[in-house]
C-alpha cells in the first residue's frame, strides 16, 4: 500500500513522522522520492501537474493538502478517482484565529491607531459595543461555522449567507441568490470565505459593496479572483466601503507595483490565514484511508457538480 505526498517540502517530516508511527503498514513517500508510481494508491498534493495523475495506474483517492481545491484541475481526474477535501482541526483554527484578529482589529480601531502611531498622534476614538456591530460571513462550510461560534463568544450580532440554506444557532441566516441583498444590507463587517467556483468568481464587485452599510470594512479569506480589485479601490476611495483586509489576491505574490500595497485603507497578509497542520491533519486523512481499505464512503469527497 503506497501514499505519495507531493506538496509542501516544508512540512513533508510532519506527515512522514506521524504515518511511520501510526500506520507503518503503509509506505510512506515524499516527492520526488517517490518510486515506483504504478504502485501508488494514495496521493496527497496541493496540484497535480497535468499527465501526472495518468502515471499512477492505481491510483484510488486523490487527496488535496488544503482546504481549497480549485487548483485541482478536475477534468484532468478521472471519475473514478475520488477528490478529497482537506477539513482538519489545524485549519479551522488557524482561520478562526486570523477572521477573529481581523475582526477585533477593525472593531477596536487599531488601523487607526497604527496610522496615528506613524504620526504620533494621541487621540482616543469612541469604542461601540460589539453587540452594536454586525459581521456577515460568506460561506457556511466548516471553516464559516467554526468562525461564527468563536465571533459570539465576543457578542456580536451574527449573519451568514450560504448558496443552500443553513440553520445556526445564534446567527441570521440567508440563502441563494434572492437573499444576498437582505444579507448584505445588516452586514458592518463582511467576511468571505466561499470557495473558488465560476458562481463566486468576481462576486466581490461594486454592486456587492454597493448593497453594504456605508463604511463597512471586507475581508477577504476566500480567494484572489473573487475580487474585483478595481472595484474595491473604488468603494474604498468614495467611502462606501471604509477598510479591506486581504489574505488573498490574485495574482498570488501580488505583484510589487499593484495598487493594494500603497493604498492607505487596504492591509495585505501573504495567504497566511492559515494552513494545514500535519499534526492534525494526518490523523485524519489516515483515518479517511483506513475506511477506503475498509470498503467505507470516504468523508469530505468534492461534490463535482458543485465544485467543492
Ligand atoms: C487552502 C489554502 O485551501 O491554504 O488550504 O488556501
Amino acid at each position: 500500500m503506497s501514499i505519495l505526498y507531493r506538496s509542501d517540502a516544508a512540512r513533508a517530516a510532519g506527515w512522514a513522522n506521524y504515518f511511520a508511527q501510526h500506520a507503518p503498514d503503509l509506505d510512506f513517500r515524499i516527492w520526488p522520492d517517490a518510486g515506483d508510481l504504478k504502485e501508488v494508491e494514495y496521493l496527497i498534493a496541493w496540484q497535480a501537474p497535468a499527465g501526472f495523475l495518468a502515471e499512477l495506474p492505481k491510483l484510488k483517492v486523490l487527496f488535496s493538502s488544503g482546504a481549497g481545491i480549485d487548483h485541482v484541475d478536475l477534468s484532468a481526474v478521472p471519475a473514478h478517482i475520488p477528490l478529497v477535501r482537506m477539513v482538519e482541526p489545524g485549519i479551522i483554527n488557524g482561520m478562526v484565529e486570523y477572521v477573529s484578529l481581523a475582526v477585533l482589529a477593525l472593531h477596536r480601531d487599531f488601523f487607526d491607531y497604527m496610522a496615528h502611531k506613524a504620526n504620533h498622534v494621541w487621540d482616543p476614538l469612541e469604542v461601540p459595543p460589539a453587540s452594536a456591530r454586525t459581521v456577515g460571513v460568506m460561506g457556511l462550510g466548516s471553516l464559516g461555522c467554526a468562525v461564527l461560534e468563536r465571533l459570539a463568544a465576543f457578542g456580536f450580532k451574527l449573519r451568514g449567507w450560504n448558496r443552500s440554506p443553513r440553520t445556526l444557532e445564534g446567527v441570521e441566516t440567508f440563502a441563494g441568490a434572492d437573499q444576498l441583498q437582505p444579507f448584505l444590507a445588516g452586514c458592518d463587517v463582511l467576511i468571505c470565505l466561499l470557495p473558488l467556483t465560476p458562481a463566486t468568481k468576481g462576486i466581490l464587485n461594486r454592486e456587492l459593496f454597493a448593497a453594504l452599510p456605508k463604511g463597512a470594512a471586507l475581508v477577504n479569506v476566500g480567494r484572489g479572483p473573487q475580487l474585483v480589485d478595481a472595484d474595491l479601490i473604488e468603494a474604498l476611495d468614495s467611502g462606501q466601503l471604509s477598510r479591506a483586509i486581504l489574505d488573498v489576491t490574485e495574482p498570488e505574490p501580488l505583484p510589487a507595483d499593484h495598487p493594494f500595497w500603497a493604498h492607505p485603507r487596504v492591509f495585505v497578509t501573504p495567504h497566511v490565514a492559515s494552513m494545514t497542520q500535519p499534526e492534525s491533519a494526518a490523523p485524519i486523512l489516515l483515518e479517511n484511508i483506513r475506511r477506503d481499505q475498509r470498503g467505507e464512503a470516504l468523508r469530505d469527497v468534492v461534490d463535482r457538480g458543485r465544485g467543492y
